[in-house]
């Protein structure tokens, strides 16, 4: 479908304006305008099922096959993203604001290494979370998984984990994703050099840091 996408300059604070949270009463992204039906929608999870329910896709309609694909899919927005992102926060934003909190890193790592071995085991035998089938559960979980460089937290020994990651990687719209809005491999490839893209990141939360 098509779509445009308006950048939200958390340096500015674009998050938290007005107008934002007439969209986003939470003051996050991503928040999606449907135009069609005049309305947004926020939290990411709510977006991917609007998407898939209506235009009928990446979400079985049996019952039972849907309740697998929501169950995984609160499993990322509850667990997953919040960890991960706080093992991100306390250790690429804090830190490189000088303020190291070493409580806060262990226990955000930990934490997300444990969920990736909930994924690791759930991938056992399967080739996608819910359904036997690609969904939004899984495009959902992906970024923050595949992240795991970014978040320092390491995957050793997740063999099921990587062989998901190998095939998610493997296809076009999901590289395509990546690029949008712009590429950003610092957060997925361990081979980068991400000295200028930390620079810029925790300047975009010095604010928040400095609170
Ligand atoms: N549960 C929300 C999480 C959204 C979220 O945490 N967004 C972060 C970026 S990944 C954000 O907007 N941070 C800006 C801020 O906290 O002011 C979702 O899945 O949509």
């Amino acid at each position: 479908m098509p779509y445009d996408i308006t950048l939200i300059d958390f340096s500015k604070q674009e998050q938290k304006a007005p107008d934002y949270l007439k969209l986003n009463p939470n003051g996050k992204i991503p928040t999606i305008c449907d135009r069609a039906e005049g309305r947004a929608i926020f939290e990411s999870g709510a977006i991917l099922w609007h998407l898939a329910t209506k235009y009928g896709a990446f979400l079985p309609t049996d019952p039972a096959a849907q309740s697998e694909v929501m169950q995984w899919l609160f499993f990322q927005v509850g667990h997953v993203g919040p960890m991960m992102g706080q093992a991100m926060y306390f250790q690429r934003i804090l830190a490189a604001h000088g303020n190291e909190q070493p409580f806060s890193i262990n226990r955000y790592v930990k934490e997300s290494r444990r969920l990736l071995e909930v994924l690791d085991t759930r991938l056992e035998g399967r080739d996608w979370l819910a359904a036997d089938q690609y969904t939004i559960a899984d495009m959902a979980t992906y970024p923050w998984a595949r992240a795991y460089v970014w978040a320092v937290v390491d995957i050793d020994g997740l063999r099921n984990l990587r062989s998901w990651f190998d095939r998610l990687d493997a296809r076009p719209m999901v590289q395509k994703a990546l690029t949008i809005p712009k590429a950003q491999p610092q957060f997925w490839d361990a081979r980068e050099d991400a000295t200028e893209f930390l620079k810029e990141n925790a300047a975009r939360f010095a604010g928040d840091a400095k609170a």
